[in-house]
């Protein structure tokens, strides 16, 4: 998978070097390619934001340095790729690990970072008409606000990548997390020692009856999803 990303802090996204997303590109089962939006300006001060239309507090992003900006990514295309454009914003739809799936699927995902009060709309609908893009994506994380774009694309990425084969040692362990297959949280897990400040791993657990072992699971799982995520759950969600 290629993955772009445009920012005006590019060194912000330097973390997507380290760990498994760094063994991953090294092994090139993906591919991050980070850009400067400042670089696609064409003014001495290289501006890339303005007062808003309309009035206001705060700034938008200018639409022309995005649409260079996008223009140079896509320009770079190799072999009649087709892309995926995500604007991170809170105004966007959820991201969920459903989306992260679709999203493991593709071939080319291109991140816009906005900052300010966001960037101007043109730039999301210019680019839904274009021809070298399948699709063109606003996504929140959740209900809050950052100061940018990037934390939320970083996440983005994280979550979508470790989904792509061989970047995580054990697949087996994607099916049995939280909001794997079940669609419920996971059970608690412990390791050892068996007892630690008084407190023991529950007995049944150490005992090696594996029957038991996934029932008290899948128990734990349905209560701890209905104590702090009951919308996870078809009947109260
Ligand atoms: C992404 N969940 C939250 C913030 C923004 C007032 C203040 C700021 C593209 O436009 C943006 C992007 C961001 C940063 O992303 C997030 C986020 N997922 O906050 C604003 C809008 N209004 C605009």
């Amino acid at each position: 998978m290629r993955i772009d990303v445009i920012s005006i802090f590019p060194e912000y996204l330097e973390p997507l070097s380290l760990s498994l997303l760094g063994k991953a590109q090294s092994k090139s089962v993906l591919e991050i390619n980070i850009h400067n939006l400042r670089d696609h300006t064409s003014d001495a001060h290289h501006t890339v934001d303005d007062t808003p239309y309309g009035g206001g507090a705060g700034m938008v992003m200018l639409p022309e340095p995005w649409g260079e900006a996008i223009d140079a990514v896509l320009a770079s295309a190799t072999g009649g790729t087709r892309a995926t454009l995500i604007f991170t914003t809170p105004a966007g739809a959820l991201f969920h690990q459903r989306r992260a799936e679709t999203l493991a699927a593709t071939e080319w995902l291109i991140f816009a970072c906005g900052r300010y009060e966001g960037i101007d709309a043109r730039v999301a609908e210019h680019f839904a008409t274009r021809a070298e893009i399948d699709a063109v994506l606003e996504l929140s994380l959740g209900d809050y606000v950052l100061n940018g774009g990037e934390v939320a694309a970083m996440a983005i990425i994280e979550a979508v990548a470790r989904l792509l084969p061989g970047v995580i040692g054990n697949p087996d362990s994607l099916s049995e997390e939280s909001h794997g297959t079940s669609g419920l949280l996971e059970a608690p897990a412990f390791t050892k020692p068996a007892i630690w400040r008084g407190l023991e791993v529950p007995a049944l657990l150490r005992e090696g009856n594996h029957g038991k072992i996934a029932e008290w699971r899948s128990a734990q799982a349905v209560e701890r999803t209905r104590a702090v995520r009951p919308d996870l759950l078809p009947e109260e969600g």
